[in-house]
């Protein structure tokens, strides 16, 4: 008889206890898990964290000790560990802190956490102070990147992941439209297309040694480059929005939070070149502006480091 004990510190949903599940196992019969085991696995199913200690136990149980437990069934025990987590999130969605630095990309999901209503922490990683790479943010994200969101026991990064999880924590709003839509498709297209060429235009700007290294030809090749890459960029987000109110259609989303962040890049006066007219996304801006939530997310982010905002984008009651 061999005792295997996984513990997650996470009420379980069918007992209210912490105690995941303590599973039997006898080597012996390993094949065939006893009535002992099937309950420990089907209880641990259930758990609503599925905390990464319990998945690699649950691995190690499942592959290592249980050959014949089919993939099958594996999936079927992951489905219902998603499905919890699905139906408990929404209603009891677990703590939510954001790490954040003033005016980076991290704008975008600091807007959404507010449009979201969901209760939520904020930590200010002041980028230009280098607090991203101090070995206490570095434990949170070893990339040192902002944003980062710690959801429970979990922390997400990359921005279209952290606002497409806040977007779904809140399905009553307009955030995000639900999945297998096309609009969903939509959603993301928009996201990963700002993520992959926007901000990267801008990251070659404000910062060409992320891709030249040290060469300082290289420095200047990739800057001048990305200046006029901007241009072009900024002409396609005008045809993209087309005369929609908002990039998705008639409704704000999350992706209206992520553009904003980015027209309010197009004024960094590092950019020290003509830029096109931004006549449909400057519209964007001022509709996204509009919204009070958006107006606490600056007035909160200003309270830490006041950065300049586009001239139409006026501040009045960010004291
Ligand atoms: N792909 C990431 C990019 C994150 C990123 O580059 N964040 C910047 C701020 S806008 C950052 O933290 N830079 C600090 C650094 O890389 O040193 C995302 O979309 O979240």
């Amino acid at each position: 008889m061999n005792d295997h004990a996984v513990h997650s510190g996470a009420p379980c949903v069918v007992c209210g206890g912490s105690q995941i599940a303590i599973f039997d196992l006898d080597e012996d019969t390993a094949a065939e898990p006893s009535a002992n085991t099937r309950a420990g696995i089907n209880h641990a199913a259930l758990s609503v964290d599925s905390p990464p200690e319990l998945e690699a136990a649950w691995e190690k149980l499942v592959f290592g000790r249980l050959p014949k437990v089919t993939l099958e069934t594996l999936r079927q025990r992951r489905e219902r560990i998603e499905s919890v987590e699905r139906a408990t999130s929404t209603a009891n969605p677990p703590q939510l802190t954001l790490y954040y630095s003033p005016k980076a990309c991290s704008l975008a999901s600091h807007i959404a956490l507010e449009e979201s209503g969901l209760p939520y922490k904020v930590v200010s990683v002041d980028i230009r102070a280098g607090e991203n790479v101090e070995a206490n943010f570095l434990k949170i994200n070893p990339s040192g990147a902002v944003p980062a969101l710690v959801a429970g026991n979990t922390v997400i990064t990359e921005s279209q992941a952290i606002l497409t999880y806040i977007a779904d924590l809140a399905p009553e709003t307009t955030l995000i439209p639900r999945p297998a839509t096309r609009a969903r498709a939509r959603a993301h297209e928009w996201m990963n297309w700002i993520s992959s060429s926007v901000h990267v235009t801008y990251r070659s700007i404000f910062r060409p040694q992320t891709y030249a290294g040290e060469d300082p030809h290289a420095i200047t090749a990739v800057r001048e480059h990305a200046k006029k890459k901007l241009g072009r960029i900024l002409i396609e987000v005008e045809t993209r929005l087309g005369d929609s109110l908002y990039a998705l259609g008639s409704e704000f989303s999350v992706v209206d939070a992520y553009l904003f962040v980015f027209y309010l890049w197009s004024f960094d006066e590092r950019i020290q070149t003509e830029l096109p007219p931004r006549t449909r996304y400057g519209t964007l801006a001022a509709r996204v502006w509009s919204r009070p939530a958006v107006r606490t997310v600056v007035a909160r982010e200003h309270a830490v480091r006041v950065y300049a905002l586009p001239p139409e984008l006026a501040f009045a009651s960010a004291a």
